[in-house]
């Protein structure tokens, strides 16, 4: 008895095993038979780059600027080496000379976020000094032929909208959207493309299930609440700016980061079943969302919630695919980190904890593409120091999105993150994004070699 048992217990394992082995393929292309060299675009293709306020204006009296102050339970300070994002690139000050780097780019689109902080101090007041800064640099942009891209919420927001609970409470969305409302009314005559929130889950995983991000709390039933509340606020953000005075006409969208999680050991169940935990949280729930309008997160013991808004279906002129790399899990036996994560040794590491994955750009694509809307790339690019990959990140990631346009996915931009060094969140300055290296001391700005590629690129002139 106990022999048939085990034997019926070893084929139902090998069979789940090798079911999920052939239906959720890792994608690896062969690069050494796969030319990089001259890759093209549509001659329509939006072609950018981005930044987010916090991290390169400076000076912000944020949720953020407060979690810089402090440290975590077991002593660590919550941003690496006590660093804090200061003056950051100064690019408040220094816009005009940004928006000439931007033209050396050769690219027509910038995205850019406002600093909700700045713009309302306090819940009664707006301040018409920043409205006016932003207006500036929007004009600005204007008559340099660079098109805006607004970001409403990168992040971060005010301290007052943080005591009041942020995102952790449903009635405080509505507080959000008079903000949206706002800025809304000041630019969209001028501004065609907004984002209405980056990376939701990004939000609520490092906020509130690693505790990376501020509040900096570790509570995965929250984490999923708050996941739930940034992707309503989403919502009726996208219905309320749409009723207003050119909301008919502008594009308006939610960024969202996909980032797929392997099994370490795809033979493993248990990897398995973290990996799928895992997508099933920072990436299903949101897409299933915005494709049905059923928003749930069904992990026994850590997360449970069931959600409808029909309005979801019908929120977005496009989608902003934010896209860096993959990520492997392997299950341990403990409940308070029940995965680590992993490497493998043949690829190629980036400077944070990504590999250069190229093939991970076209799956992504191929599952927003669900959506049946355009997808915009709103954010990709490399942290690397030494420059000395920036070139190769490039190339793989531009022939995955021009595969992906060849075959029939509707791909209609490319952002690349950023424009120039900025203040990397919980990893401070140390991760160097940039086109444009940055010189924390003097502010000066230099064009990387690596960059190069994306120029030669975007000018079709590789
Ligand atoms: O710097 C961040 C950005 O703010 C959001 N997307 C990922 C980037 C790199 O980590």
């Amino acid at each position: 008895m106990i022999l048939k048992i085990s034997f019926y217990a070893i084929v139902l394992y090998l069979s789940v095993i090798v079911y999920c082995h052939l239906q959720y393929p890792e994608l690896r292309w062969n690069w050494e038979n796969i030319s990089t060299d001259k890759i093209l675009f549509p001659s329509t293709f939006i072609w950018g780059t981005a930044t987010a306020a916090h991290q390169v204006e400076g000076n912000c009296v944020n949720n953020w600027s407060e979690f810089e102050k402090g440290s975590k339970d077991d002593g660590q300070p919550n941003i690496k080496d006590n660093q804090q994002s200061g003056i950051a690139s100064d690019h408040w000050n220094r816009y005009p000379e940004d928006i000439k780097l931007i033209k050396e780019l050769g690219v027509s689109h910038y995205r850019f976020s406002v600093e909700w902080s700045k713009i309302q101090p306090a819940q009664d007041t707006f301040n018409q000094d920043a409205l006016d800064h932003y207006s500036r640099m929007i004009d600005m942009l204007l008559e340099n032929n660079i098109t805006p891209v607004l970001t409403l919420h990168h992040f971060t927001h005010p301290l007052w909208f943080d005591k009041l609970g942020a995102f952790e409470k449903e009635e405080n969305i509505s507080i959000f959207i008079s903000f949206c409302e706002k800025v809304f009314h000041e630019y969209s005559h001028k501004v065609e493309y907004w984002c209405t929130i980056n990376e939701p889950a990004v939000v609520a995983t490092q906020g509130y299930f690693s505790g990376m991000f501020p509040p900096g709390k570790k509570d995965s039933q929250l984490s999923a609440e708050v996941l739930k509340n940034l992707l309503d606020a989403h919502v009726q953000v996208y219905h309320s700016l749409k009723k207003m005075e050119n909301g008919p006409k502008v594009k308006i969208g939610l960024v969202k980061n996909i980032n797929q999680f392997e099994p370490w050991r795809r033979w493993h169940i248990l990897d398995w079943i973290i990996s799928k935990a895992v997508n099933h949280f920072f990436n299903d729930s949101a897409i299933d969302y915005l494709r049905t309008g059923i928003f749930k997160i069904r992990i026994p013991g850590l997360a449970w919630i069931y959600h409808e808004n029909p309005n979801a279906t019908n929120s977005m002129d496009y989608f902003g695919l934010n896209y860096y790399s993959h990520n492997h899990l392997k299950f341990q036996l403990s409940l308070k980190e029940p995965f680590t994560m992993e490497f493998r040794d043949e690829d190629t590491m980036t400077d944070m904890p990504y590999t250069i994955y190229g093939e991970g750009l076209y799956r992504a694509i191929e599952s927003v593409s669900a959506l049946d809307v355009p997808i915009m790339i709103t954010e990709n690019g490399i942290a690397d120091a030494e420059d000395s990959r920036r070139e190769l990140y490039i190339k793989r990631y531009l022939y995955a999105v021009s595969k992906a346009i060849k075959d029939g996915y509707d791909v209609i931009g490319y952002f690349y993150w950023s424009l120039m060094d900025n203040f990397e969140w919980a990893f401070g300055d140390d991760m160097k994004f940039g086109l444009f290296s940055v010189d924390f001391e003097t502010q000066e700005r230099s064009l990387r070699d690596g960059s190069k590629a994306y120029i030669q690129i975007v000018k079709n002139e590789n």
